[in-house]
């Protein structure tokens, strides 16, 4: 029992999307919370992720909060598609307006976090010190661990290397200069275009081609922006209960079962539109193998289209993975980008990068002279965050190696052995497959009642059953193999990192389907955990 009460009720690691408004709810409900936060400024993702036009694949009017009547009413977006710029202002204006910031310790990293069982609390060490708080609740991201490929020579650069993901709070200057770009995910996808309109010369290594929807990005429509805001309150509920958070029609009828000209004029008119919802349009896209190809087809059709070069646009047609299965990419003139002079595309699928040396790249027996390169290469997806800090549970037992053979949780929110500890948007929740913040909101609002369900009746502890984790963990597989997403090696399956599980780590399920479970859950008194 507890001797004397931990310092707070909570501590929340991350000061992004997920961390802000976890204090925010915290502090609403009179939980003393306090936030550490590894920046130097709120904004998670959008904090680090500064490279050339990154930009969110999330439409404006619903990549923001809703949690409150006056925020989503009185900000402005200025483009359909938000950039990363502007996210950050917005980060930035709900840390003033909710007065954040007094909680929160920034440019500080947890580094360890242990369960005291005795005293039931978490013991959280930073380089500042120690505190402890009954509850530690993760809100590290999903996509915040960079991965830097182990290649050999890499430090021996002279040049100016950068990641994507920890790019410089300074302007790059590509200008009059030689590029590689390593990496053709959603990032390399939007940064290429912009890099080549500036450098000399950059040379793009690809080891997997990746379908890209194009944007269409513009200036939004005042009218339209406040007709949306007049019926948001509509529009939010419809999304909490969609399957991935974002409005999106799909038709009843399955690709493979309509007539073949009226699903291409569905995908012209869907490429024309822009964006995700491209893989949407027919139920059995992401469920049937000949249907997918029918998307696919499409899209390589389109990049051979823009593509001038047979070769190059040969290069770019995926062929290894069914559309959608990989992360859909969304971009603003990626492929017409390849018609550039000042453009190259170097496959090193069959050749792999060999080496990095003084002046550049090596593969096999050709060497790319650089002033410049740029990781594009990807994030340790969703376990990485969490398994880069020592998180000790009950018996002292690292939450690495519990999920040394792939993340076991319940419900992507809490884990057997680890008491008091809830994960924001964890594994096994629909987190990547959706509208992150609207499985934010939704995993906020969940852990905040939970902690009120507690402290209503005098309790201080809360445990995942490893049964009842089995059985989730078991579900999110299940739901998964009956898709066509374990097919490909993507980060999602968390094939991009050696020797890394292949486990597919979000939930597939949909988020209103979810929510419905974790509310189910909540009404049964917390099924499937032990309260004490
Ligand atoms: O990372 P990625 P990302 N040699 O893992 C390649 C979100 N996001 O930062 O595919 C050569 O997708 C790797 O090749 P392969 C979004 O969810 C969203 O681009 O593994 N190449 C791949 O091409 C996205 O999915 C937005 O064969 C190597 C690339 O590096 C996620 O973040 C914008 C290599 C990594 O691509 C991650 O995107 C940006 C090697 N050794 C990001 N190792 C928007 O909202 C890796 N690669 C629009």
């Amino acid at each position: 029992m507890t001797e004397q009460p931990p310092e707070y009720d909570a501590i929340i690691i991350g000061a992004g999307f997920a961390g802000m408004y976890m204090l925010t709810k915290l502090r609403e409900r009179g939980f003393a919370a306090h936030v550490f936060e590894a920046g130097d400024d709120v904004g998670g993702t959008w904090y680090w992720n500064r490279y050339p036009g990154a930009r969110c694949d999330v439409e404006s009017l619903y990549y923001c909060y809703s949690f409150s009547e006056q925020l989503q009413q009185e900000w402005e977006w200025t483009e359909r598609y938000p950039s990363q710029p502007e996210i950050l202002r917005y980060a930035r204006h709900v840390a003033d307006r909710f007065d954040l910031r007094r909680d929160i310790t920034f440019s500080t990293t947890v580094h360890e976090a242990a369960y005291d069982e005795r005293h039931r609390c978490w013991r959280v060490r930073t380089a500042g010190g120690s505190t402890t708080a009954r509850h530690l609740i993760t809100a590290v991201g999903c996509l915040s661990a960079t991965q830097t490929p182990d290649f050999p020579g890499i430090d021996d650069f002279r040049g100016e290397s950068y990641h994507t993901g920890r790019w410089p709070h300074r302007d790059v200057d590509f200008g009059g200069k030689r590029v590689g770009v390593i990496g053709t995910g959603s990032s390399a996808i939007q940064a290429i275009p912009l890099i080549a309109q500036q450098a000399r010369q950059v040379t793009v290594f690809q080891r997997t081609a990746q379908f890209s929807i194009p944007a269409w990005n513009r200036t939004l429509d005042p009218a339209e922006q406040a007709a949306v805001k007049a019926d948001y309150a509509r529009l939010r509920d419809e999304a909490r209960h969609s399957r991935s958070g974002i409005l999106q029609d799909q038709l009843p009828d399955n690709a493979t079962e309509l007539p073949r000209r009226q699903v291409e004029s569905e995908l012209h008119r869907r490429w024309g539109h822009g964006g995700t919802t491209f893989t949407s349009a027919f139920p059995d896209t992401l469920t049937d193998a000949a249907a997918n190809e029918i998307s696919a087809e499409f899209v390589r059709a389109r990049i051979r289209e823009i593509v001038d070069d047979p070769a190059t646009a040969d290069l770019l047609c995926p062929t290894d993975h069914p559309i959608g299965t990989k992360r859909i990419c969304v971009d603003t003139d990626y492929y017409a980008t390849y018609n550039r002079d000042n453009v190259d595309l170097v496959s090193v699928r069959e050749q792999p990068i060999s080496r990095i040396t003084d002046g550049g790249v090596q593969v096999g027996d050709r060497a790319f002279a650089f002033d410049v390169l740029v990781f594009a290469t990807g994030y340790d997806a969703m376990t990485g965050p969490l398994n880069r800090i020592d998180i000790r549970g009950a018996d002292g037992s690292l939450l690495r190696d519990k999920w040394a053979a792939g993340p076991r949780s319940y419900l992507g929110l809490a884990g057997a052995g680890f008491p008091n500890m809830f994960t924001i948007t964890g594994p096994g929740s629909p987190s990547v497959l959706s509208n992150m913040i609207v499985s934010i909101e939704q995993h906020v609002e969940w852990i905040a009642e939970h902690l009120e369900h507690l402290r209503d009746r005098g309790l201080t502890r809360t445990e995942a059953d490893p049964g009842a984790e089995d059985e989730w963990v078991a579900h999110v597989n299940e739901v998964a193999g009956e898709t066509l997403y374990p097919q490909a090696a993507s980060w999602y399956m968390g094939a991009n990192i050696p020797g890394k599980p292949r486990i597919f780590l979000p939930y597939i399920g949909g988020v209103g389907t979810y929510r419905e479970i974790c509310r189910e859950v909540a009404d049964e008194g917390y099924r499937g955990f032990h309260l004490a």
